[in-house]
């Protein structure tokens, strides 16, 4: 279903949507040519992150891990100096000394990027505990994958989140729907005793909501309500948006699994290939969201591609200017050093 939103809002969350797929796809191409070190991409959870992060407003604060790059987009960081940050390029969001591991741009409510399975949710917690001691009006939300409800530091930041009703929300991104633990070969989430997920927030008497993490208005839904919740006073919410993981992210390092993704399949089941049509025609959010808008008449097929022609331009873009960028002065290596 379609948010309730007007509909500048709903083509406009597809934009964000088209934005981060396009980056995430440019980056597996460059990193064919370039060693950025180990990274991940945001493909096929793009339907979560964008309505959950998108109404959050100016100064509330996310906190990410390591598949970061669809949060900062989503709240419109720019992708040029994303992609420049990635390459260690002086004109990136943290002059080339962060990479993809650790992004920050607190203009968009990223303090920073903990990498850190885990790292999130005493970072997220914490700003949350700041927020009610100094009595300001804002909330701070903890993305995390399945993965991190593994580590210790999850436990203790719920826990101290429920006893001082703190405004902080746990989105949960569990992407391990058609496999649970590790397989060989491919990437580890997590394997877990606790069934379901949400058992280990409700131990803690934080109230849940499980999504359909595709459903891009079931997930602004559930985000909704929420940021209401910790806004006025109600404490920590646990929030589990279900989806697979992408092909293209099963093996260690990214690949192009399903190709460059083809937004026609939206609406002609009749071109979706053989190889992957499960995932094109049932699984994929962004082709989910962009069937919805065109059976509802929000928009046509000729708006859908218009758009995704401007966001692609605006990759294009955005990956020449960190090509063309410098890498930062060596006497710069101690800029920005605390010790
Ligand atoms: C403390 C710690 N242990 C191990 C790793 C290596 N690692 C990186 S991602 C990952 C899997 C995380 O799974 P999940 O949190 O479900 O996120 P997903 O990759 O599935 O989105 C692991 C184990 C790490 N970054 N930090
Ligand atoms: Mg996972």
């Amino acid at each position: 279903m379609t948010p309730d939103l007007p509909e500048d809002q709903l083509v406009d969350l597809l934009r964000r949507m088209l934005v981060i797929r396009r980056f995430e796809e440019s980056l597996i191409k460059l990193a064919g040519d370039f060693d950025i070190g180990h990274f991940h991409v945001y493909i096929g959870q793009e339907s979560t992150g964008v309505p959950a992060l998108a109404q959050l407003q100016e100064g509330d604060l996310a906190f990410t891990t390591h598949r970061n790059h669809g949060h900062l987009l989503a709240r419109g960081t720019d992708p040029a100096a994303m992609v420049a940050e990635i390459l260690g390029k002086a004109t990136g969001t943290n002059n080339g000394k962060g990479g993809t591991l650790h992004i920050a741009s607190p203009e968009h409510g990223f303090p920073t990027t903990s990498a850190v399975t885990g790292g999130c949710t005493p970072l997220a917690t914490g700003a949350a505990f700041a927020f009610s001691r100094r009595k300001v009006d804002r909330v701070s939300v903890c993305l995390f994958g399945d993965g991190a409800l593994e580590e210790g530091s999850y436990h203790e930041s719920i826990n101290i989140a429920a006893l001082e009703a703190l405004p902080v929300i746990y989105l949960c991104e569990n992407n391990s729907l058609e496999a649970l633990g590790q397989k060989a070969n491919e990437y580890p989430s997590s394997t877990m005793a606790a069934a379901p997920l949400t058992d280990l927030a409700a131990s803690f008497k934080v109230p849940t909501i499980t999504v359909d993490g595709t459903d891009t208005g079931a997930v602004h839904g559930a985000m909704a309500e929420a940021i209401d919740r910790a806004r006025s006073g109600g404490g920590p919410t646990f929030v589990e948006a279900l989806t697979v993981r992408w092909p293209g992210n099963r093996p260690l390092w990214p690949q192009l699994a399903t190709g460059v993704t083809d937004l026609t399949y939206a609406w002609d089941e009749g071109a979706i290939p053989q190889d992957h049509s499960k995932w094109h025609g049932a699984q994929d959010g962004v082709l989910r969201y962009t069937r919805e808008l065109v059976t509802a008449g929000l928009v046509t097929t000729g708006d859908v591609l218009a758009l995704d022609g401007e966001v692609s331009t605006q990759i294009e873009d955005a990956v020449q200017f960190a090509l063309d960028s410098p890498y930062p002065d060596p006497e710069s290596a101690f800029e920005g050093v605390y010790a």
